[in-house]
């Protein structure tokens, strides 16, 4: 399994940020190079994908040290510590619902022929810090295209894996398991929606959602359900883990929106993790500054009320 995703990617060696970065130097380098023959005025593309920030990454520290991932315990630090317990291969996610080609998935299978690249971007969490990072993945859409979308099919939903054993904060009753979250089926098909099995070029650290977890950069973090194991389309809205528990402060949309205040906290801004104490806060965009690409999923609908 380890192997073959490598070859996937078609890098051989381990790949430590250092050589990351060297490697998308070298990348732009050659793009600057094509350019210097094409048009004039032509911009060198800081990144391998037209949908990725050219916003610094967050370091591979950050990004592995500070998590949410409740199924490894509340605090921050606590999936560092404690995900190295989960088993991630074997791993089977089951696709259901309203799909012609349902069944149990072995991720081998799962990765077969998917365009894997690399997404570089901003992850906004409600609790109003943020990071840049660099996912690797693929488009939710190539998946539900190959399973085939039956025509009743409204939304997608999610299940993260529930085996307490492996994973300490499940004994507890933190949430009601497995964490579950969904989206609207054009929201689910959108390019800027991804399924992703790594991370700075390397295969997902378990921290982070090991073996595959979703990614959906305009809306809150906690949408982005991590360690799938199900993935079922459904005719009605499915219930989502936050917003059970909470409903008036986590709705199902939760698109990145600065004029709607979480009931706790203000979303206007947000802090930047790695950038230290005294950084200045940065001020929370829209749709987390991707409205130019989703924007138009939500035309006519009250966004302060469909929050
Ligand atoms: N299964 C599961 N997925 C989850 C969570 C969780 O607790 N359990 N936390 C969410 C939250 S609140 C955020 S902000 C992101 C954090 O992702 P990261 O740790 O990779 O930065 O994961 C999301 N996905
Ligand atoms: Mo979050």
């Amino acid at each position: 399994m380890r192997m073959r995703w490598k070859n996937d990617l078609g890098w051989s060696a381990v790949t430590p940020r250092q050589d990351w970065l060297n490697r998308r130097q070298l990348m732009a380098g050659a793009a600057g190079l094509a350019m210097l023959a094409g048009p004039a005025g032509a911009r060198i593309p800081a990144a391998a994908s037209a949908y990725s920030t050219d916003e610094a990454p967050n370091s591979l520290e950050d990004i592995t040290r500070y998590n949410n991932f409740y199924e490894f315990g509340l605090d921050k630090g606590d999936p560092a510590r404690n995900a190295r317990l989960l088993t991630t291969d074997p791993w089977s996610v089951q696709i259901d619902g309203l799909v012609d080609r349902p069944g149990s998935y072995d991720l081998a299978d799962l990765l077969k022929g998917a365009p894997i690249e690399e997404r570089i971007y901003r992850l906004r969490c409600v609790e109003a810090w943020s990071m840049v990072i660099p996912w690797i993945g693929f488009e939710l859409a190539h998946l539900l295209n190959r399973v085939g979308v039956q025509p009743g099919a409204r939304f997608v939903a999610f299940e993260t894996l529930v085996r307490p054993e492996e994973m300490p904060g499940q004994t507890g009753g933190l949430l009601d398991w497995p964490y579950r979250e969904g989206l609207r089926l054009d929201e689910a098909m959108h390019p800027l929606t991804i399924l992703a099995t790594g991370l700075y070029g390397e295969e997902m650290p378990k921290q982070n959602g090991a073996p595959i977890r979703l990614v959906v950069p305009w809306k809150y973090g906690f949408k982005s359900i991590k360690s799938i194991v199900r993935i079922s389309l459904v005719a009605d809205q499915p219930q989502t883990t936050w917003n059970m528990q909470a409903p008036r402060e986590y709705g199902f949309y939760s698109n990145v929106n600065p004029q709607v205040d979480h009931p706790r906290w203000s979303q206007a801004s947000e802090r930047r993790i790695g950038g230290g104490l005294f950084a200045p806060r940065i001020d929370t965009q829209m749709f987390n500054g991707y409205g130019e690409h989703v924007a138009g999923l939500y035309a006519g609908m009250d966004l302060a009320r469909d929050y």
